[in-house]
């Protein structure tokens, strides 16, 4: 398989795609673990970014659902005298027209005009933002409620399906291909003895007790730009995987992430644990957001929505690990292990809260 740097060789290529006189600057830009993402300076400041084409296989299809979703939220942003220029991301076609991009190798570019005056946040600092970040995650599914889902298309199949995810992860474990199988047992027991939980939302669908929504699906706070002077949420990022999907998986990977006492890589595992406190201002937020539009059945499973997109990206990790880390954008040996261990402490201790983060979902209702 091709490595990043030897897919990224072409972007010089690229670059005079779509401008006329060479950028003065273009380097490797944020924290995402998927895509490689460069800010380029012109006239002007752009993000550049290859897309992840093993990730995913139709990143023309990717592009169109994004052109699509695009649109719509602006529309909306429109209609509620919002700040329509930064209110989602803008494509920026090449010189001939095109909204993407494929070079000589066939690796797949986009151009995104850089959303100005913003940050993104890693880690929670002011509670405060978190509770904006989760109004802002609801507010997208609201918007995106009247989107037509039969547009979309689904650009990695099965993503938040936990049983197939579970399906991987023994397909990893008997191929074995890194002989790393017998060093992660731990993991591999922890991950079984939750094979049932892992079909909660799964059963919940086929019974009609939760409904396919168009969400968002990597609902990680990085990937919401704040204003860097107000802190207001101004843009949702990283719509790649905007599909049809579960409102608890969008709550539930937003508390994975940004309701962890730790990042998401921390090896010392006691510093893990789920900060119920975040959690409420989350809920509180994402049902503003929402603006009542969840069911009885989606307010009930959002704490199985927090503990199955925790449990499920772990299985995620530990998958990759075993395959040999090619997923998940590694920066050390034995990374995507610390992530997977720190998913799975996590998921240990939502568990034991598990009574009380009902009682707080139950106070909101
Ligand atoms: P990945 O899928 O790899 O996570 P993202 O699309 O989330 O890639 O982009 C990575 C980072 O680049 C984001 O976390 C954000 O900091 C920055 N970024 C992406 N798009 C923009 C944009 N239009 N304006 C400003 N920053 C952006
Ligand atoms: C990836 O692209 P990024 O870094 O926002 C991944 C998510 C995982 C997350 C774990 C397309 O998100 O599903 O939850 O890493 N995105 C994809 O940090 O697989
Ligand atoms: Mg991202």
């Amino acid at each position: 398989m091709m490595g990043r740097n030897e897919a990224c060789a072409k972007i010089g290529e690229t670059l005079c795609a779509y401008f006329e006189e060479k950028p003065s600057i273009c380097d490797p830009y944020g924290n995402g673990h998927i895509n490689d993402t460069f800010l380029v300076v012109s006239e002007k400041r752009y993000i550049l970014q290859r897309m992840n084409h093993v990730v995913f296989p139709h990143p023309d299809e990717v592009m169109e659902n994004i052109l699509g979703v695009t649109e719509h939220i602006r529309h909306k942003a429109m209609e509620r005298g919002g700040d329509v220029a930064r209110a989602s991301l803008v494509v920026v076609p090449t010189r001939t027209g095109e909204d993407f991009f494929c070079d000589s190798i066939g690796s797949y570019w986009r151009l995104y005009e850089f959303c100005e005056r913003t940050i993104t946040r890693e880690v929670i600092e002011d509670p405060q933002d978190f509770y904006t970040c989760a109004e802002a995650f609801g507010r997208f599914q609201c918007d995106l409620a009247d989107y037509p889902a039969e547009k979309l298309h689904e650009t990695i199949v099965n993503f938040h399906n936990t049983p197939k995810r579970y399906e991987n992860l023994m397909r990893a474990i008997e191929a074995d291909v890194c002989g790393r199988a017998a060093e992660v047992a731990d993991e591999i027991a922890f991950a079984m003895a939750r094979a049932e939980f892992a079909k909660t939302l799964e059963r919940a669908h086929a019974s009609g007790k939760l409904p396919l929504r168009v969400t968002h699906n990597d609902t990680k706070l990085n990937n919401i730009l704040f204003d860097e002077t107000t802190g207001a949420p101004v843009c949702v990022i990283d719509l790649d995987t905007v599909m049809p999907g579960y409102s608890v998986n969008d709550f539930g990977d937003s508390i994975r992430f940004g309701a962890n006492t730790a990042v998401e890589d921390e090896t010392d595992l006691s510093k893990v644990t789920l900060d119920l406190s975040l959690f409420e201002l989350y809920a509180k937020g994402f049902l503003k957001g929402c603006g009542g539009r969840l069911t009885d059945g989606e307010l009930d499973l959002l704490p199985e929505g927090a503990m199955m997109m925790t449990l499920e990206c772990g299985v995620r990790f530990l998958t990759d690990y075993l395959e040999g880390d090619v997923y998940f954008r590694t920066h050390r040996p034995k990374h995507n292990l610390d992530r997977c261990r720190n998913q799975f402490a996590l998921v240990a201790d939502m568990e034991k809260k598990l009574p009380r983060m009902r009682a707080v979902i139950d106070g909101l209702k």
